[in-house]
């Protein structure tokens, strides 16, 4: 049997089958469509065209980070969880797994090195096979690969030694080559450059640098490609960091060209921080790459999509709604962006998904022509109405109507749950796990 058939066999468990979403939905489904039916007749009541909203549903993808389909961990420890993919092939398994339940994640990212293919026409074939494509590429020039002879502990594309940087440097030009025999077509470059203390850097030598390594990769770029750069206000600097924000964020790929966009982690923001309004201009300025999405209280926390704050999910969502409308940035990158310490990382990641498509939804119910006259006359209580009059309705009937139509399943998180998809997963692979992530 050749490599890619024993692969495949390998996962054949894993895969579900449509019989058994089918048997699923049947016992769900009565449930379902009165909620459904009885959410349908209010809508058409404030003519809203819920098969409008279904259609949009159908067209999204949302891309899984292939680093926390695993546990991750903090500094303080990690705990293991059995059946964690210990390959490429198993992520990519995993995701058809989520794909299969909710018909929106047929995307993964992957990090390098973490995830270079051994044979990257088998992964092609594999990848097929699950109906999974690939999404952006992430370098990685925040830890020393093994027996590299220069460090990054000082820094990468923005490092003193012209030799740090080259390294960095070509090291993204080999992510690009690599995320082109997968037919991705973004690099999604986090720089983990910084400083901890006073003194240690010079802000404007650290900027011209990075600018300068930045120039070189972009020129490498596919002109098909996009080159998404990330920004974040610490971690694992305390003091500095090079791209601390949307600001300088913009500024980079400002200066970089037309194929350079930022791209908005919602956890990479102080306390506080007005992310909907960051979204608002930088679609403005049609330089918007896409999300990692994922939610926070305190830092990069990469908790689950939605589950601290969901109305300031629901708020972003209202403005990239808006942006879509009213600006000509193109099209978007869905990514979530978590990692798991407590619960089982694929339910984290559906409940994740569900959470996105929620708040998306509701955004789609703002009456928007309303609210911009509501603001035009300073009616700040009308304003808030119109936008609470859509977060408070309780959309899931639509999101689960959508899975349905799509052949996924009308509760995915029970369906993995009554499959025992954990507990095979675990047999198949095991309780210890060596999986790559942060
Ligand atoms: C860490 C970084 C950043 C990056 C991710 C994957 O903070 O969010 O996108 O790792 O490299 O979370
Ligand atoms: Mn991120
Ligand atoms: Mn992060």
């Amino acid at each position: 049997m050749g490599v890619f058939l024993k692969l495949l066999y390998d996962n054949i468990f894993l895969m579900i089958e449509k019989k058994q979403i089918e048997e699923f939905n049947l016992n769900k489904i009565n449930h379902h469509k009165d909620g459904y039916n009885f959410l349908s007749k209010i809508l058409r009541k404030k003519e809203i065209n819920i098969d409008n909203i279904i259609n949009k549903l159908s067209k999204l993808e949302i891309a899984i980070p292939s680093w926390a389909l695993g546990i991750g961990g903090t500094r303080f420890g990690r705990f293991s969880l059995g059946g964690q993919p210990r390959n490429l092939n198993e992520k990519i398994h995993d995701v058809g797994i989520l794909n299969t339940l909710t018909k929106s994640s047929g995307l993964i990212s992957l990090h390098i090195p973490w995830d270079i293919p051994d044979d990257f026409e088998l992964i092609n074939k594999i990848a097929k096979s699950q109906g999974i494509n690939f999404d952006s590429v992430n370098s990685n020039t925040f830890q020393d690969q093994k027996d590299s002879k220069l460090s990054y502990k000082f820094g990468s594309l923005s490092h003193v030694d012209k030799n740090v940087r080259d390294l960095a440097i070509s090291h993204n030009i080999q992510v690009i080559n690599y995320g082109k025999k997968i037919g991705a077509k973004s690099l999604t470059v986090w720089l983990a450059d910084g400083s901890s203390y006073p003194g240690q850097s010079n802000f404007r030598d650290a900027f011209k640098r990075t600018l300068d390594s930045l120039h070189k990769i972009y020129e490498y770029l596919p002109d098909d490609w996009k080159l998404l750069i990330e920004y974040k206000p610490h971690e694992p600097y305390f003091y500095s960091m090079v791209i601390p924000d949307w600001g300088s964020s913009f500024l980079f790929t400002s200066k970089l060209g037309k194929k350079a966009y930022s791209l908005i982690d919602l956890g990479h923001h102080l306390p506080n921080t007005n992310i909907e309004q960051i979204v608002a201009i930088l679609m403005q300025e049609e330089k918007l790459g896409g999300f990692h999405f994922n939610d926070s209280n305190y830092g990069d926390d990469d908790l689950t999509v939605g589950s601290q704050n969901p109305f300031q999910l629901f708020l972003i969502f209202c403005e990239l709604v808006q942006g879509e409308k009213e600006t000509k940035n193109p099209k978007v990158s869905w990514m979530i962006d978590e990692s798991h310490n407590l619960k089982d990382p694929l339910e984290d990641l559906l409940q994740s998904i569900e959470n996105i498509k929620i708040a998306y939804i509701k955004s789609l119910l703002v009456d928007f022509r309303r609210l911009r006259e509501a603001q035009e006359k300073n009616d700040i209580t009308l304003c808030e109405s119109i936008l609470n009059e859509a977060f408070n309705i309780d959309v899931r009937p639509i999101v689960n109507e959508s899975n349905f139509r799509l052949g996924g399943s009308i509760s995915p998180i029970d369906t993995y749950r009554k499959l025992e998809i954990r507990k095979k997963l675990t047999n198949q692979r095991g309780q210890k796990y060596t999986s790559s992530g942060l």
